[in-house]
């Protein structure tokens, strides 16, 4: 039965058909008479519209008129672009041509870490998958597209029911001139934690076959000894590995000389040396200043023969002064964001840097009609994420004191005030500021970033000083996540850790100084999957979905049950996915290419002797109730 039912599938007719279709089709399983995936979805539906969506309960709601986004229309087939250099000359002929460039490559990274540091990592798939053709029609001369990985990752799984692979995979065939780039912890994939080294190859492996061509790989602690697995694998699979140095402090200050001219050129050398075919500059909290932009720039290209891609934060609102510094200073590519989603926490302005570089010799060659439409479009988008918004009204100058980076900023602020904190913010940032000096001035980025935080929201909430938690005498509890850093599970810092406050966190104990991956056996893949697979009944896991397990098991099952009961709810438009529907209202999702469901929400009964409430709905014209529990 299984098969006939595949073969005459349309999907599989459709040419469609890709490996985890059998295991979101159900109806190829019809014989056996599961529940259809309309019927789950109209579940979600119902839900929703009982009990609301837990995650944007007591926030800004957007406004009641809103569209549903439309992307600009296509002006041409999408013509060739950089993916399409990658896979006919490979890497190292990408690197080369990058540098023959006078123009000003451009990233634009919306679809990553603009919504990371604006919107709480809350953008969902559909909205990026329905302007990705228009990408890459109308801005075939971008460098590439930042889309995945970082906290996307996780995100897609815990909190927007969606399987961030799936999205991968329909980005990917959505652009297919454009690449593709992600932001990748190094030994910490896409998590909090060191994975073993046979996890972080399985990972880049998996991630490269379902389409990811350039990896921007970093460290939190900025050691290079640990970003050797994951640079390793990535150019196994002869993708572009962009070798990443994280910038903090300022190289213009004798104060913070650490972290002088000095150290970025022997790590930028270190990395070349490693193999990276790109160097990546991340300057995560916006902290480079446009005259140490021009210095450190000119500097690294002196000094390696990499070109050089630089990512920065417009916290301040001095993002694009810098680009134009590093773009003088002969910077190879940037990152920015589209206009609607920069700004702020957020990249610089894309459409702006545009603007900026016409009529100069690092004229960017982007059509800035095209941006202004796209950026149109994510307008609009991002109205309906009204309650993610971090309320942020303006840059500020005090990231030069905390360094907190631009994607922790906004949920640092989001925790503060669920412990009660918010009116003391400025205590908090001062806080950070203290707690990386007693940490002995370090690269703050995930994870590292989130050690700091924890440590300073501990201390503000329990009023404690730096002078007491360093104090011999004085009990302290640290965080569960302070004692594993400490322990070396991060790896190092430059020069150590403090002596002082290691002995304190570790009570004496000898922490361990090697790259954690040393000590950490391999995980056995076939038994994981088989594992994971008991845990669900038996469903069977394809490589993706082992690489959520093993990165996140709990998030990985908890979304694999909520999607048995609910199915593909990534389908439904935004405004649904969070606020469920309105009687008379009528939305379409497509849950296969071509086989598409018409919703139709026809009322809400009262809630029932037995606490449930019946909703109506019309499937496809045919009526069908659906009863819900009311939690309210
Ligand atoms: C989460 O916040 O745990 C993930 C979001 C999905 C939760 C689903 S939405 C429908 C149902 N109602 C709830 O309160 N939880 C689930
Ligand atoms: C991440 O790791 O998610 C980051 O955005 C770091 O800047
Ligand atoms: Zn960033």
């Amino acid at each position: 039965d299984f098969v006939i039912n595949l073969l005459k599938h349309p999907t599989f007719l459709s040419n469609e058909y890709h490996t985890k279709f059998i295991d979101t089709t159900p109806d190829l399983f019809q014989f056996k008479r599961r529940r259809d995936r309309g019927t789950k979805v109209l579940t979600y539906i119902a839900d929703i519209t009982v009990n609301g969506h837990p995650e944007v309960k007591d926030r800004p709601r957007p406004r009641a008129d809103l569209r549903d986004p439309k992307a600009p229309p296509l002006r041409a087939e999408p013509m060739m672009g950089t993916r399409n250099l990658l896979e006919q000359k490979g890497p190292a002929a990408v690197a080369e041509w990058m540098k023959a460039q006078q123009r000003l490559l451009i990233t634009d990274t919306t679809m990553r870490d603009g919504h990371q540091s604006l919107l709480a990592t809350r953008m969902r798939s559909l909205d990026m998958v329905k302007v990705a053709p228009s990408y890459a029609s109308n801005l075939p001369q971008l460098f590439s597209v930042e889309c995945w990985g970082g906290a996307t990752f996780d995100v897609a799984y815990r909190f927007l029911q969606e399987c961030p692979w799936q999205r991968l995979r329909d980005l990917r065939s959505k652009m297919p001139n454009l690449m593709t780039q992600m932001l990748l912890r190094a030994s910490n994939g896409v998590g909090y934690t060191n994975y073993p080294d046979n996890v972080v190859q399985e990972f880049v492996r998996v991630a490269a076959t379902t389409g990811i061509d350039v990896f921007r790989v970093f460290d939190s602690l900025n050691w290079v000894e640990n970003m050797r697995v994951a640079m390793d694998a990535v150019i196994e699979q002869d993708k572009i590995c962009e070798g990443t140095v994280c910038y903090t402090g300022d190289i213009l200050d004798p104060d913070r000389a650490k972290y002088d001219l000095k150290y970025y050129v022997g790590m930028a050398k270190e990395l070349e040396a490693a193999g990276a075919h790109v160097l990546g500059l991340k300057d995560m909290a916006g902290l480079l200043k446009p005259a140490a932009a021009r210095q450190l720039i000119r500097t690294l290209k002196q000094e390696t023969g990499l070109p050089i891609h630089f990512h920065t934060h417009d916290t301040a609102g001095v993002a694009v002064a810098t680009i134009l510094a590093a773009a003088e200073a002969g910077v190879d590519a940037v990152d920015c964001a589209m206009d609607a989603l920069s700004g702020n926490t957020s990249q610089a302005t894309l459409g702006s840097v545009v603007e900026a570089l016409q009529h100069t010799d690092r004229d960017t060659g982007l059509d800035i009609k095209a941006i202004r439409e796209i950026s149109d479009y994510w307008e609009n988008v991002r109205e309906h994420y009204a309650a993610f918004e971090s309320g942020m009204q303006s840059p500020s100058s005090e990231v030069y004191l905390h360094e907190m980076p631009g994607g922790q900023f906004t949920n640092l602020k989001a925790q503060a005030r669920s412990l009660g904190l918010e009116a003391r913010w400025h205590e908090v940032a001062q806080t950070y500021a203290d707690v990386n000096q007693m940490f002995g001035d370090i690269v703050k980025v995930t994870p590292s970033s989130k050690v700091v935080g924890d440590m300073a929201l501990m201390m503000v909430s329990q009023n404690l000083t730096r002078e007491q938690v360093e104090d011999p005498e004085v009990d302290v509890a640290f965080p569960d996540s302070v004692v594993d850093m400490m322990q070396g599970n991060l790896g190092q810092p430059p020069g150590g850790f403090p002596e002082g406050i290691l002995s304190k966190v570790l009570k004496g104990a000898a922490p361990n100084v090697e790259r954690p991956g040393k000590h950490l056996e391999p995980v056995d893949l076939d038994a994981k999957r088989k594992e994971a697979s008991d845990l669900m009944e038996g469903v069977t896991l394809d490589d993706e979905d082992l690489s959520g397990y093993l990165m996140y098991p709990k998030v990985f099952l908890d979304y694999m049950g909520r999607h048995r009961t609910y199915g593909p709810v990534r389908t439904l438009p935004t405004k649904t996915f969070f606020y469920g529907m309105e009687p008379g209202e009528e939305i379409t999702a497509e849950i296969d290419p071509g086989k598409t469901l018409e919703i139709r929400m026809q009322a809400v009964s009262e809630t029932d002797d037995a606490g449930e409430v019946r909703v109506f709905f019309e499937l496809n014209g045919a009526p069908r109730t659906i009863r819900v529990p009311n939690r309210m």
